[in-house]
């Protein structure tokens, strides 16, 4: 019998490319999606319109993290093996301006899972294992450089504060339910399909798009702070890592090199032959009102246990998200020129 895997966040970008990896390793996966008004499901398209093996092992259904009735329902429908709580309000700069919904969405939303899957081992008898998703965000202020699963918490935005509850709640449910829960400590993952308002795909969006024409100027917020940051699409494979252990606990992921926000700008235009300094200018609305300086993580102890390690570097990381967006730009000037309007988004 194949495995069962339910995801939720499965519209986001770990959730796209968590959702590849478990299809390739054999396995049934299940993704939770809330109802919108409008399409969000580019980045799994291409899982579902396979419409052989692959499309009948994956499946999509309405959940949301704030709805605990409609998880219990999801969790005895589906029947899984493993649970990955991907989802989020993600965004820490949208944190500050909407607290309330992202502790309820990270850290309530989490522990109404956390008791539907408890609930759900205890009646079905079932071995189910849990992955969170917990964030190098939660180091903020950070104490030492660099940061391992055991730095002190200490966090700098509501979004952090939210996951370090989640992550408190995974802990716990672990040590008075044994339940399987493992928490993974993710340092900044980005890719082609990470989200525009993200520093590194807000920056490589606009500079491509600066290369063809389509845009004249890029507004950012801080430049000097520093990011740990590595490629999502090996990040999930430590994800996976963690649920076929023995035993579950707690692992920093990260690639251990740190770059301020000023050298991804410096990187990304100079890959496309152009001066950063010609196109940016800062805008106060991108700056938050706590900021974490540093990110550096030290990830040993997946590398030791899980065996773990990022096959991305930084460059590399850059170079595809580059060569990805000069694509898409390339497809925005064809429309351009045939006279349609274009939009972009220029949001946090
Ligand atoms: P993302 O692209 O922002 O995706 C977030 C996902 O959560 C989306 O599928 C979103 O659905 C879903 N979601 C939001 N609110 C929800 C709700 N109320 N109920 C159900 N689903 C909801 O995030 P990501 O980069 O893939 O990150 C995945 C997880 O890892 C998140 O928990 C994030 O906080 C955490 N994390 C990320 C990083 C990183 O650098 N990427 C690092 C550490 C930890 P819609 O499509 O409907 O919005
Ligand atoms: O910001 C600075 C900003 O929004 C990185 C999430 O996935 O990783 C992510 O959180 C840095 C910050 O990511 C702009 O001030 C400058 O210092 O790309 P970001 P993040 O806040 O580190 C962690 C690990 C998560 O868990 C989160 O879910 O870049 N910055 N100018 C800017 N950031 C944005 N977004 N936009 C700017 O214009």
């Amino acid at each position: 019998m194949p495995k069962i895997a339910l995801i939720t966040g499965i519209t986001g970008q770990d959730g796209s490319y968590l959702s590849e990896l478990l299809l390739a390793k054999g396995y049934r996966v299940y993704g939770v999606m809330r109802r919108s008004s409008v399409f969000t499901t580019q980045r799994i398209d291409h899982l579902y319109q396979d419409r052989h093996e692959e499309h009948v092992r994956f499946k999509l259904l309405y959940g949301d993290m704030l709805d605990p009735m409609g998880l219990r329902r999801v969790l005895s429908e589906v029947r899984p093996d493993e649970v990955y709580n991907l989802a989020a309000q993600s965004h820490v700069r949208t944190s500050f301006d909407q607290p309330i919904y992202t502790g309820e969405v990270v850290a309530i939303g989490t522990l109404n899972l956390l008791e539907a899957v408890r609930d759900y081992r205890d009646s079905s008898g079932k071995d189910v294992r849990f992955y969170q998703a917990s964030s190098s965000e939660m180091f903020g202020k950070v104490s030492e450089i660099p940061q391992t699963e055991r730095t002190p918490f200490y966090p700098r935005s509501p979004y952090a504060c939210a996951k370090v509850y989640a992550h408190h709640q995974t802990v716990n449910y672990r040590e008075a339910y044994s339940l399987f829960a493992c928490s993974g400590i993710l340092f900044n993952h980005e890719s082609p399909r990470r989200g525009e308002t993200f520093v590194t795909r807000k920056i490589t969006r606009a500079a491509t798009r600066v290369k063809l024409g389509l845009q004249e100027k890029l507004f950012l917020g801080n430049l000097e702070a520093k990011r740990d940051w590595g490629f999502a699409g090996d990040y999930v494979e430590a994800m996976w890592l963690m649920l076929q252990q023995q035993r579950p606990d707690d692992y920093v992921i990260a690639t251990g090199e740190t770059h301020s926000v000023r050298e991804f700008l410096e990187l990304v235009f100079s890959l496309l032959d152009l001066d950063w300094q010609d196109y940016v200018e800062i805008d106060e609305r991108y700056m938050r009102p706590a900021e974490v300086d540093i990110l550096l993580g030290d990830a040993s102890k997946a590398r030791d246990l899980l065996a773990w390690k990022p096959k991305v570097n930084w460059k590399e990381l850059a170079a595809m998200m580059v060569e990805h967006d000069v694509e898409l730009a390339q497809r925005e000037r064809t429309l351009a020129d045939a006279g349609y309007a274009l939009t972009t988004n220029a949001g946090s």
